[in-house]
């Protein structure tokens, strides 16, 4: 068993704009964040996620940065920043910064260089080309919809840009882009951040000649040609030798469309690249053949084989980062869980399920209180570049019907998760003074930080509950994984088995009550109930159970 402290830490993620505003702009800041600081660890996590917090036009909310060793206005200054680093510390936790490096934001020095002319010595920190009779250079469609490329007069040129036009891609074959992006990245562990969350790393290297699909189709995903590209272990090994393995530090690289191939060789145990990767694999179970916007129901069965892989795949060769949320997802409570009647046990529930497999896992901002999906009436009250750019596409453009489009806005919108974090019952939910830059879910009144402090069977006290767990017993953290009953229609079974210690986690998906039988294996002498989301649970026989709807339990079995 390789011991490191960032496999027994919990990561919790905070997206400055919606957590805490400290001066009433209605902007969430660093001072902000500061005094949160005891709230968190209180919690008893041991590592900060925070999202952007650089120089940026926020055209994609920080992940945009026009100068990566500034601090966005709205948020505060360096010395904010510095004050952040020290408060963390002090109270002995670490801080992950992200690092957004596949793309920079169109008003970065380098890019007004790069457009000036086809010899300036910066036009080769972005990936230019001529376009083809008129049309663009290849036909790979945006993440953000429309064409990834976008026509410059100047030179009569056309840039790359995966994500929004605002995020022109960063040229990795240059290795002078690099070694900036190295030093950048060294000048921040200088000032002491304890690691990076590399934003989507796995797109950083594209296939020679950037060649059009085969479908022929005027705009088509391109996937294959710049995810997990051919030079891409290449970039992360010399980035780990030039940087990350002069550090003890943690780092993740966000990888859509990694698979757990791909996976065990960014993550591998040598620790040549990264230390873990986020998978996206389980977030693609609601999404039909249209992709993220054409929703389909998940299935329990689907779940258990795409997480069921990812254990087995990556054990003893990688590491697994462990989510079911994030500020690009949808509320775990309300897409996985039950966000009416049985909101508090399922999300006890989830939490479970998720704490308890192998990996590190990841609490997003609100999950520890249970925060849910919110419905905006209108297109206009919604802020993401991803949700306006494809409104516009399938309905101001394509004619869709509105209602079957926000339906989709409801479910799977990014804005569900960026609404502002909920304190306590007063207006705006205590999140600002003044008018939040995004509404906030008026479901505050009951879902609330101060609520949830006050309640002892809360979602936030059961967290805390996990995490101690973690702490005192190793089985949770290196045990090995093995899916059970892997046919049962309710219920998610599994066991972690570590020498003499096996834990059993049994974690019900339903909204029914769930039959659930178990064969003691070896010599058992004690079973412990290290976990349960009930109020009361009546002592059964491990061989003969039922669980309550969304019931979990935890027996530790020694
Ligand atoms: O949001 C998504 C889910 O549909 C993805 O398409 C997402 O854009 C992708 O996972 C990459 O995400 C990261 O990079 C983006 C940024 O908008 C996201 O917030 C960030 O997490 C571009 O920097
Ligand atoms: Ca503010």
């Amino acid at each position: 068993m390789d011991k490191k402290w960032w496999k027994e830490s919990v990561v919790y993620q905070i997206y400055p704009r919606s957590f805490n505003d400290s001066n009433g702009d209605g902007i969430g800041d660093i001072k902000g964040i500061i005094e949160k600081l005891d709230y968190l660890k209180n919690l008893g996590i041991d590592v900060i996620w925070l999202s952007p917090i650089y120089q940026s036009p926020n055209d994609d909310n920080g992940y945009d940065i026009s100068d990566y060793k500034a601090v966005m206005n709205e948020f505060g200054t360096m010395e904010d920043m510095d004050t952040l680093v020290e408060e963390i510390h002090a109270r002995g936790m670490k801080l992950m910064m992200d690092l957004v490096v596949n793309h920079s934001s169109d008003e970065h020095q380098w890019f007004i260089e790069s457009k000036k002319s086809a010899d300036n010595p910066y036009r080769d920190y972005y990936i230019w080309k001529k376009g083809d009779n008129g049309k663009p250079p290849n036909n790979w469609s945006s993440f953000f919809s429309g064409s990834t490329w976008d026509y410059d007069e100047t030179t009569d040129e056309y840039y790359l840009h995966l994500f929004s036009k605002k995020q022109p891609d960063l040229n990795w074959e240059n290795p002078a882009l690099r070694k900036e992006i190295y030093d950048m990245m060294t000048w921040w562990l200088d000032k002491g951040v304890d690691g990076f969350r590399m934003d989507v790393i796995n797109l950083i290297s594209k296939v020679d000649g950037l060649p059009s699909t085969s479908s022929g189709k005027d705009l088509d995903w391109g996937g294959e040609y710049f995810m997990n590209g051919p030079l891409v272990h290449e970039y992360l090994q010399e980035m780990n030798q030039q940087v990350l393995s002069k550090y003890d530090i943690i780092t993740v690289g966000e990888s859509p469309g990694a698979t757990t191939k791909d996976a065990a060789r960014y993550a591998n145990a040598e620790g040549t690249e990264l230390n873990m990767i986020f998978t996206f694999e389980h977030m693609d179970l609601d999404s039909g053949p249209g992709g993220k916007w054409d929703v389909k129901p998940w299935t329990l069965g689907d779940l258990k084989e795409v997480m069921s892989k990812w254990q087995y795949d990556l054990a003893g060769k990688g590491w697994n980062s462990l989510y079911l949320n994030n500020h690009d997802q949808p509320r775990m409570v309300s897409r996985f869980g039950n966000d009416g009647e049985y909101r508090v046990r399922s999300a006890k529930m989830l939490a479970t399920f998720l704490h308890m497999l192998q990996g590190t896992p990841y609490i997003y901002q609100g999950e520890e209180i249970g925060m849910t999906n919110v419905r905006f009436e209108s297109i206009e009250e919604y802020d993401d570049i991803e949700i306006h750019n494809m409104f516009r596409e399938a309905v101001t453009e394509g004619g869709q019907d509105y209602d079957k489009v926000m339906e989709a806005i409801y479910v799977k919108g990014r804005d569900n998760a960026r609404t502002p974090m909920q304190w306590d019952n007063s207006d705006h939910a205590g999140f600002t003074t003044g008018t939040p830059w995004l509404k906030v879910n008026p479901n505050y009144d009951e879902i609330n930080a101060v609520n949830a402090l006050n309640d002892q069977d809360s979602i936030y006290y059961f967290y805390q509950h996990l995490i101690q767990m973690r702490k005192q017993h190793d089985v949770i953290v290196y045990g090995k994984y093995e899916l059970i009953q892997k046919d049962h229609a309710q219920i998610y079974a599994y066991t972690r088995t570590l020498d003499q210690d096996e834990l059993l986690i049994l974690c019900n998906f339903s909204g029914e009550k769930a039959e659930f039988s178990y064969e003691m294996t070896s010599k058992q002498d004690t079973v412990e109930l290290l976990v349960q989301n009930m109020e009361t649970v009546e002592d059964q026989f491990l061989s003969e159970l039922t669980l309550a709807p969304y019931e979990a339990r935890v027996y530790k079995i020694s």
